[in-house]
């Protein structure tokens, strides 16, 4: 079985930027630079057979390259936040590949749950409790208006998760151009 998910990743000054913006938020286990991506598709712990399957179809995905911005901060999780994410400025090509991603990975058989995409970059998740949500409030507040980009987007990839005791590992299984 492997633990998979397709994203676009950042470019490395994006990539550093929010990292250092993360430092400025009272935040526990945040994502080191190198983790920061936007999820497509998250496939869940999946046979390889069926990995390589969603491979092909992501590899015969046609889909056009698009600029993309983020665009402010955010918690996700209500009163008790979860999960503190740099946003994405609307952009309807990033829809339509999300949709293309998603519905190939289901195709070759990924269980990927159905929930509306919202498009984000996760910055740090932690537990209900973990954090003080107001405390958190004010510094998103006092960090301001958050901008990067845009930025071109020319391909998409696959990657393999491993969990691991500081966090989690991803690795490159293959890149998908767009265009
Ligand atoms: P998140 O950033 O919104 O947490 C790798 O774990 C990527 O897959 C993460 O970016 C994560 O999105 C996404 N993902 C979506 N559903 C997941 C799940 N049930 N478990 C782990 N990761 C998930």
């Amino acid at each position: 079985m492997i633990r998979c998910f397709a994203a676009i990743d950042l470019p490395g000054p994006v990539r550093d930027r929010l990292a250092m913006l993360s430092q400025l938020l009272p935040l526990p286990r945040r994502l080191p630079p190198e983790n920061l991506h936007l999820t497509l598709a998250f496939l869940g712990e999946i046979p390889e057979p069926v990995a390589e399957e969603a491979h092909l179809s992501f590899a015969a995905i046609r889909a056009e390259p698009f600029a993309l911005e983020l665009r402010g901060l955010g918690l996700f999780g209500g009163g008790k936040p979860r999960l503190a994410y740099a946003g994405v400025a609307p952009e309807p090509r990033l829809d339509r590949l999300q949709a293309k991603v998603e519905a190939a990975a289901r195709r070759a058989g990924a269980p990927v749950e159905a929930r509306r995409f919202v498009p984000h970059v996760t910055l740090a998740r932690f537990r209900p409790g973990e954090v003080e949500p107001a405390r958190l409030e004010h510094a998103i507040l006092a960090v301001g208006n958050f901008a990067a980009g845009p930025f071109p987007v020319e391909s998409f990839a696959l990657f393999r998760s491993r969990l691991g005791r500081g966090g989690s590992h991803y690795e490159e299984l293959a890149r998908y151009p767009l265009g």
